[in-house]
């Protein structure tokens, strides 16, 4: 990627310069990302991955004073770049994407802004703007009080989850993205989220009987987004289900050895990003191919899988839910 950041470098020193002495490593740090987006939107055979990508990233940069224009060409530089190496037989795929890329950002595209606050967005409860103001300032008193009320109000836990949080956190995302929040603001937001999630747990208590059934709840490899499968964990356990959560990215072989040794009924995976998913989907053969018979239910889900309503399939499960309200229902 060296060959890459020089010739970027060579061509844009002045505007650089403006990203101060980390900025190289931004700037290999973002050619990272369009091979990684890449490679899992070729993998699942949709460019829409990759074109969303594409016009997510420039708002991203160009919200931080990076010109569009930078992210066009280092497209075409990676499009030389590659077309030089591969084999003759995988350029043309290649091509495609890396120009349909170029073509989202030229088409104007980039102005409509491609956010991910309403991918599968569940309804909102009225408070959620009040719970995202408490939450990026840190306000964990006031955000405790809006979750307070609104538990008094529906006394559901998983609907606050899915109606109150989820919608924030969404919007969260989406203020990161337009550079209106800092990443710590995000990791803040996140941490008060997680503590009172917990808090809001432990008041729910389970009334539900012990149904007798187990399941398994793991982010899969490299997937950091975890808060969202929690909620579908908590949903099972609320509802009566035996259940273990292992939280973010899970290797592979260690989740396969744990389902072979605990046996639950329901395996239930999320993946966040599409680079993701080929990690995902090997998941899926690995635990079809070594347990046979013996297999779980394999259940997928986040916001990935949430993008368009087929992925599911291409991963090889044998259910998908877009929200933690849904999958317990689905399999209650
Ligand atoms: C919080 C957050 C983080 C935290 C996560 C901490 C944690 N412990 O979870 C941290 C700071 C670590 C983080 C890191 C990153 N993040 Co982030 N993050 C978010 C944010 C703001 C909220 C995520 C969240 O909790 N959502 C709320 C939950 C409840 O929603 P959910 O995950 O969709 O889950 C529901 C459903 O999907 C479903 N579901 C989920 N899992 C499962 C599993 C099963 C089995 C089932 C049935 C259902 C199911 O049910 C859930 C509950 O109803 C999102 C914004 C967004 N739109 O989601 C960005 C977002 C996902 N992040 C983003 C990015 C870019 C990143 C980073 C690359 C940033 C960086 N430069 O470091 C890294 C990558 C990390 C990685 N490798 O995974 C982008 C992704 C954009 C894209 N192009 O794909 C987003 C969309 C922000 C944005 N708008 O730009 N992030």
């Amino acid at each position: 990627m060296q060959w890459i950041t020089d010739e970027i470098y060579r061509r844009h020193q002045s505007v650089l310069r403006l990203r101060g002495a980390r900025g190289r490593y931004h700037t290999e740090q973002d050619l990272k990302y369009h091979i990684e987006f890449l490679s899992g939107a070729l993998a699942i055979r949709n460019p829409v991955f990759f074109t969303n990508y594409v016009c997510w990233l420039a708002n991203v940069l160009e919200t931080r004073g990076v010109p569009v224009p930078m992210l066009y060409e280092s497209l075409e530089l990676l499009e030389d770049f590659y077309g030089r190496r591969l084999d003759a037989s995988l350029r043309p795929p290649l091509a495609r994407y890396l120009e349909a890329g170029r073509l989202a950002l030229s088409d104007g595209r980039q102005a409509r802004e491609v956010s991910y606050a309403n991918v599968h967005r569940p309804a909102d409860l009225v408070s959620v703007d009040g719970l995202k103001e408490s939450l990026m300032t840190g306000d964990a008193t006031s955000a405790w009080s809006i979750v307070r009320a609104c538990w008094e109000e529906t006394g559901d836990y998983v609907a606050i989850a899915t109606r109150l949080f989820q919608p924030a956190l969404y919007d969260i995302g989406t203020a990161w993205q337009r550079n209106e929040i800092t990443v710590a603001q995000e990791h803040l937001a996140t941490a008060i989220s997680q503590t009172l999630l917990t808090q809001l747990y432990l008041v729910a208590g389970s009334q539900a009987e012990p149904s007798g059934r187990k399941a398994l709840f793991a982010g899969v490899e490299d997937n950091r987004h975890v808060l969202g499968v929690r909620m579908v964990s908590d949903a099972f356990a609320l509802a009566g289900w035996s259940v273990e959560y292992l939280g973010a990215d899970t290797p592979t072989e260690a989740l396969l050895q744990h389902v072979d040794a605990t046996t639950p009924e329901v395996l239930g995976v999320s993946a966040s990003m599409v680079q993701q998913l080929p990690a995902l989907q090997r998941l899926v053969e690995v635990v079809r191919a070594e347990l046979g018979e013996r297999r779980p239910i394999i259940l997928v889900g986040g916001l990935s899988t949430n993008q368009f309503d087929d992925v599911w399939r291409w991963l090889g499960a044998d259910l998908w839910s877009p929200d933690a309200a849904h999958a317990v229902k689905e399999l209650g």
